[in-house]
C-alpha cells in the first residue's frame, strides 16, 4: 500500500485525535493509576449557576475538577425551600464542621447548585458527589434546578421542617412538574410510559427538620418510613379538591417508588441555632446527632452509583458531561431527554475510547522502532497483538458502541499508523 492510498485514512485518525477530549493524552497505566486517586476538595464549588438573564450554566471549574475523577460517583442531591438547614446538612455528609455556606452570606446567595466531591467515606474506589441546591422564589429556574437535582443524583433528599402536612407536600409541587420536565425518550410517537422514567430515578429520603410530633398515627408507635407513608396516602374520591389533595402524592409514589424518612429533632437550645456551625458536639442534641448519624450511614451504605441507562456506570468525567448536555438542553428551552443525553454521552465517550486504543497502539509501536530494521512479519505479529491490546483499552472505556463503529475506526487508525511505519 502506498503513502497516497492510506493518507485519507491517516486524515480519518487526525480527525479523531482532533475531535477527542482536550485533556493531556495519558497511557493506560497512568489512567488506570489515577482512576485509583480519589479527587479531594477541601470546599464545595459552585457547579451550576444562573447568568444576569438567568440563563442557567455550567461552571467551567466545576468540570475541571469532575473531568478528573475517573471513579464512579454517588451523587446526593439535597431540595427543598430555603433556610431549612439544607446546606447544614450537606456539610454533615461531607463529615465537615463547614463547608457548603450556611444562610445569608454571600455564597448562599448564588442560586443554583454548588459541588462537593469527596472520597465515598465507606465504598473505596468510589467518590461522594454532594450537590446542594440555592432556590431562587422563580418558580421556572426552581423547577429547573429541581429536575436537574433528579436528573443528575442516585439519592435525592428532599429537606423540609416541621411536620410532613399538606403544606411540606405543596411544597414539593415540582415533583407534579415532572413528566413535562423530562423526557425519558425522544419520539413523540413512543409516549413515555411512568415506568420507565422511575427506573432512572434517584432513591428519595425526606428529612424532616425540627420535627416535634411523636410519631404516633392513632395512638399506635411507628416508624418514620411509616409516618412519610402515612403523610403520602391518597384519600378517596374524585372531588377536585381530593384530586387536588392526591395529586402530589401520587407524583410522589410513582416517581420515587423507593422512599426513606429521617425525623430529625431541634438540634441545639434556640439561643444557640444561630452559631450552629461552630457549636462544639457536647452543645448538640444527642438525639440529633444520633438521627443524623443514621441519616449519614444510610446514605453511605444504601446510596447506590449514578447509572444511565444499559446500567452504564456514570464518573465524576461523565457526570461533568451529563451536567453540561443537560443544562445546555434547558437552557435552549428545550426539555431534557433521558435516551438523547445517553446517546450524547456514548458519542463523547466512545470519540475518547478510541483514542485511548490509538495511544495504546501508537507508543507499543513506537517501543519497537528502537529494534528497527526488523523482518516485515515481526513487525505484523506485533501489530496483531498491539492491536488486540489497544482493542481492550477501548472496550474498558466504549459504551454503547453497538454498530461497532467506533471500533471499527479505532481499527483504521491502527491499521494506518502500522502502514505509516511500514512504509516508513
Ligand atoms: N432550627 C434549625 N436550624 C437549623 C438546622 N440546621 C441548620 N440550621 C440553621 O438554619 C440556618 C439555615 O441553614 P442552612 O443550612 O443554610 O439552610 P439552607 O438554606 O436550607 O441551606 C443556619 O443558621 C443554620 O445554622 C436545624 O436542623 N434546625
Ligand atoms: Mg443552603
Amino acid at each position: 500500500m502506498s503513502h497516497e492510498s492510506v493518507s485519507p485514512l491517516i486524515n480519518d485518525v487526525k480527525r479523531q485525535r482532533e475531535s477527542g477530549n482536550e485533556k493531556p493524552k495519558k497511557s493506560m497505566a497512568q489512567d488506570e493509576a489515577s482512576a485509583s486517586l480519589p479527587v479531594t476538595m477541601d470546599k464545595p464549588v459552585c457547579f451550576i449557576d444562573a447568568d444576569s438573564d438567568g440563563k442557567l450554566c455550567v461552571q467551567q471549574s466545576a468540570l475541571q475538577i469532575l473531568q478528573q475523577i475517573q471513579q464512579p460517583v454517588v451523587v446526593v442531591a439535597v431540595v427543598g425551600l430555603y433556610r431549612t438547614g439544607k446546606s447544614y446538612l450537606m456539610n454533615r455528609l461531607a463529615g465537615k464542621q463547614t463547608g457548603f455556606a450556611l444562610g445569608s452570606t454571600i455564597e448562599s446567595r448564588t442560586k443554583g447548585i454548588w459541588m462537593w466531591c469527596v472520597p465515598h467515606p465507606t465504598e473505596a474506589g468510589t467518590t461522594l458527589v454532594l450537590l446542594d441546591t440555592v432556590d431562587k422564589g422563580d418558580p421556572k429556574h426552581d423547577t429547573n434546578i429541581f429536575c436537574l437535582a433528579v436528573l443528575l443524583s442516585s439519592t435525592l433528599v428532599y429537606n423540609s421542617r416541621g411536620t410532613i402536612d399538606n403544606k411540606a407536600i405543596m411544597d414539593l409541587q415540582y415533583v407534579t412538574e415532572l413528566t413535562e420536565c423530562i423526557k425519558v425518550k425522544s419520539s413523540d410517537e413512543d409516549a413515555d410510559d411512568l415506568s420507565n422514567f422511575v427506573k432512572f430515578f434517584p432513591t428519595f429520603i425526606w428529612a424532616v427538620r425540627d420535627f416535634t410530633l411523636e410519631l404516633k398515627i392513632d395512638g399506635k408507635d411507628v416508624t418514620e418510613d411509616e409516618y412519610l407513608d402515612f403523610a403520602l396516602k391518597m384519600k378517596h374520591g374524585t372531588s377536585r379538591r381530593v384530586m387536588e389533595y392526591n395529586f402530589p402524592r401520587e407524583c410522589i409514589q410513582t416517581f420515587f417508588p423507593s422512599r426513606k424518612c429521617f425525623t430529625f429533632p431541634f438540634p441545639t437550645a434556640p439561643e444557640k441555632m444561630s452559631c450552629l456551625e461552630s457549636l462544639d458536639s457536647a452543645d448538640i442534641s444527642s438525639e440529633f446527632l444520633k438521627v443524623t448519624d443514621h441519616f449519614c450511614k444510610f446514605v453511605f451504605n444504601d446510596s447506590s452509583v449514578k447509572r444511565l441507562k444499559d446500567e452504564y456506570t456514570v464518573t465524576g468525567r461523565v457526570l461533568g458531561h451529563l451536567a453540561k448536555t443537560y443544562v445546555d438542553t434547558i437552557s435552549s428551552g428545550s426539555v431534557p431527554c433521558l435516551e438523547n443525553a445517553v446517546i450524547a454521552m456514548a458519542m463523547i465517550e466512545n470519540e475518547a475510547a478510541v483514542n485511548v486504543g490509538l495511544q495504546v497502539y501508537q507508543s507499543g509501536m513506537e517501543k519497537l522502532k528502537v529494534s528497527f530494521p526488523l523482518e516485515l512479519k515481526a513487525v505484523s505479529s506485533k501489530h496483531q497483538d498491539l492491536s488486540s491490546t489497544a482493542t481492550q483499552a477501548f472496550m474498558k472505556r466504549s459504551f454503547r458502541d453497538t454498530d461497532g463503529k467506533h471500533l471499527k475506526s479505532l481499527e483504521v487508525g491502527s491499521v494506518s499508523s502500522f502502514w505509516m511505519m511500514v512504509n516508513g
